[in-house]
């Protein structure tokens, strides 16, 4: 969690220096994000990222300096290295989730014992492709949980106006899923509803759906502004809940927390983070023709003809 945090205040700064690209902070949900990424089993279970779940996919054995090449453009080295389980990041919204249930209703027809944990947002939820996959997914009993951050906002769009359900929960009644409301600032109880729904998937019991409630602690991504539309009193608020204080106070009254240990441990994720951005930095460039690769097999003429101009200094 706190090499989350570390690593999102560092990248930030990148980002306003203009090296980084468009970066969207877990900040805030630190405590859901990881909660749930410890309930997979990253040997044999799936991971399906939306975009603000960087350090689960990280858990997940997805290397650091890899998704950091992502940011800087770099995308070659940014490819996911096989045998790691954990698909793209996914920018347009709630578009991960058809996938996400083809995957687990494949690796089921395969015979594995493999499960996939799908991110979604509040926002998602209000997508078709959401309804479309947890419908799908609990028609043929499908081993996947759909783990739905509830941070309160779609960019500027409060949860308030986002939908008249009471709980994103609840929905699951309506595909025959399992649903789960859960406090997504609290990393035990993600990490024990996570794992409740992994093991059911796991045991032919059928999908879920859980909701974490949460708060995004900052903005929607590097180019929002939400002094624009927030009320200061609800971040405060969500400020006095912060999810990595919260287990640090726990740890603290059992004996196994304190500053000392905060500051060795800070200097130490500190490290492992800027070790990823170097080797980052390190890899290779795209160059321009790259823009042209790995899209078709055969490309077809328009394309091959244009690669060639620009590969000729012709204007294309
Ligand atoms: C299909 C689609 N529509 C709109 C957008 C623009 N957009 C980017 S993020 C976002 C809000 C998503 O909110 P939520 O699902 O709650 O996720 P969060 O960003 O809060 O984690 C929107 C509308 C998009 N990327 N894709
Ligand atoms: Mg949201």
């Amino acid at each position: 969690m706190m090499k989350s945090r570390l690593y999102d205040q560092r990248v930030i700064a990148l980002q306003r220096q203009g090296e980084f690209g468009v970066y969207s902070p877990g900040t805030g949900q630190e405590a859901s994000i990881m909660g749930s990424a410890m309930a997979v089993d990253p040997a044999r279970d799936w991971m399906v990222p939306q975009y603000r779940e960087l350090m689960a996919t990280v858990h997940h054995g997805l290397p650091l300096e890899v998704i950091t090449a992502q940011y800087l453009g770099k995308i070659g080295p940014a490819r996911i290295p096989d045998g790691v389980n954990v698909l793209p990041t996914q920018v347009s919204i709630a578009a991960q989730l058809p996938h996400a249930t083809g995957l687990a209703w494949g690796l089921r027809l395969r015979g594995q014992d493999s499960v996939v944990i799908a991110y979604i947002g509040d926002g998602g939820s209000s997508e078709g492709d959401f309804h479309e996959a947890l419908n799908l997914a609990g028609v043929v009993k499908a081993p996947i949980v759909f783990f739905l951050q509830n941070n309160q906002w779609a960019i500027s769009t409060s949860r308030r106006v986002q939908s008249a359900t009471r709980s994103f929960a609840l929905r699951a009644a309506g595909y025959g899923l399992e649903g789960a409301e859960v406090d997504g600032n609290d990393v035990m109880a993600v990490y024990d509803v996570t794992s409740e729904a992994v093991a059911r998937a796991r045991g032919g019991g059928g999908p879920s759906l859980i909701e974490a409630v949460t708060y995004r602690m900052g903005f929607h991504n590097t180019t929002d502004n939400p002094s624009r539309y927030q009320d200061p009193k609800e971040y405060d608020e969500a400020r006095s809940r912060d999810p990595i204080e919260r287990v640090q106070k726990y740890l603290a009254a059992l004996g196994l927390w304190d500053a000392n240990r905060e500051a060795a441990l800070t200097d130490e994720l500190r490290e492992e983070n800027d070790r990823a951005l170097q080797l980052a930095r390190s890899a290779a460039a795209p160059r321009p023709e790259d823009v042209f690769a790995n899209v078709y097999q055969d490309p077809p003429p328009r394309l091959v003809r244009q690669r060639a101009e620009l590969l000729d200094g012709h204007d294309a």
